[in-house]
C-alpha cells in the first residue's frame, strides 16, 4: 500500500494494481483556442499550467505500468446525443457542430476533439468517449474499471468545478475512492477552482481526497511493478 501522507482532509491509501490514473478532456478543444471552451467566452490559457505537471505524472504512472484511462467530452456528427439545451450554449455560429479553425466545435473525430498532442494516449489505454460532463454518464466506464478491479483513481483534468468536480461525484457515488491532484486540474476561473477542490475535501471529505502530483510521483516506486494496461 502507498500512502500520501499529505493530502487533504487525510492521509490517502491506495495500491497500484486497483488505481488508474483518470485524464479527463485534455481536449483541443478545452485548451486551443477556437474550441469549446473559447466559444463560451473562456481564456484557454488558465489551462495550461496543468500540462506540464500532468505530462510528469503520465510519464511515472506509465513507467510503473498503472492502469490510465483518458475521457473526451463530445458528440456524434448528427449531433443526436446531444441535449437540446447544451446545443444552445455558446455564441451563435461557434456552437457545438459548427465549423471552427480545429473542425466541428465538440464534435467526435474532428481535430479539436482530440486530445493535445503532449498527452497523447498511447497504444492500449482506454479513452472513454462522454456526452456528458461526469464520465460514467451514457458510458462503459463503469464497466471498463470494474473488469480491471480498479477502486481508487488519481483524477485529473479539465475542468475543476465541471467535468472533474460532475466525475469525482459520480465515482464517490459508485464507491471509488478518488484524489484529486490539484495541480493537474485546471479551471478557466482560478476562485471556482480553488473552491472546487475546497468542496471535495471538505466534511471530512465528501467527495474525495486532495493532493498534489509531486506528493504521488514521490510516493510511487521507480521501478515497473505492474503489467502495462491494456
Ligand atoms: C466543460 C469540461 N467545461 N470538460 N467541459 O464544458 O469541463
Amino acid at each position: 500500500m502507498l500512502t500520501i501522507a499529505a493530502a487533504r482532509p487525510s492521509p490517502y491509501t491506495f495500491d497500484l494494481p486497483s488505481t488508474a490514473l483518470l485524464v479527463i478532456d485534455m481536449q483541443r478543444d478545452f485548451l486551443e483556442p477556437g474550441g469549446f471552451g473559447e466559444s463560451l467566452g473562456n481564456d484557454v490559457d488558465q489551462l495550461r499550467r496543468t500540462v506540464a505537471p500532468l505530462a510528469a505524472l503520465l510519464a511515472d504512472a506509465r513507467a510503473v505500468g498503472l492502469t490510465v484511462v483518458h475521457t473526451r467530452e463530445g458528440h456524434l456528427p448528427d449531433l443526436s446525443d446531444c441535449p437540446p439545451a447544451k446545443l444552445l450554449r455558446g455564441a451563435p455560429s461557434k456552437r457545438i457542430g459548427d465549423p471552427g479553425p480545429n473542425g466541428r466545435i465538440l464534435v467526435r473525430g474532428e481535430y479539436g476533439h482530440d486530445i493535445i498532442d503532449e498527452l497523447v494516449p498511447l497504444p492500449g489505454e482506454p479513452v472513454v468517449d462522454k456526452p456528458g460532463k461526469g464520465a460514467f454518464h451514457a458510458t462503459d466506464l463503469d464497466a471498463l474499471l470494474t473488469a480491471r478491479g480498479i477502486r481508487s483513481l488519481l483524477v485529473t483534468g479539465v475542468t475543476t468545478e465541471v467535468c472533474v468536480h460532475t466525475t469525482v461525484r459520480e465515482a464517490n457515488d459508485r464507491g471509488y475512492e478518488c484524489l484529486v491532484l490539484a495541480d493537474c486540474v485546471g479551471s478557466y476561473f482560478p476562485e471556482f477552482h480553488r473552491v472546487a477542490l475546497d468542496m471535495i475535501a471538505a466534511q471530512g471529505g465528501i467527495f474525495g481526497w486532495v493532493a498534489d502530483s509531486a506528493q504521488v510521483r514521490a510516493a510511487l516506486p521507480t521501478t515497473p511493478v505492474l503489467q502495462p494496461s491494456s
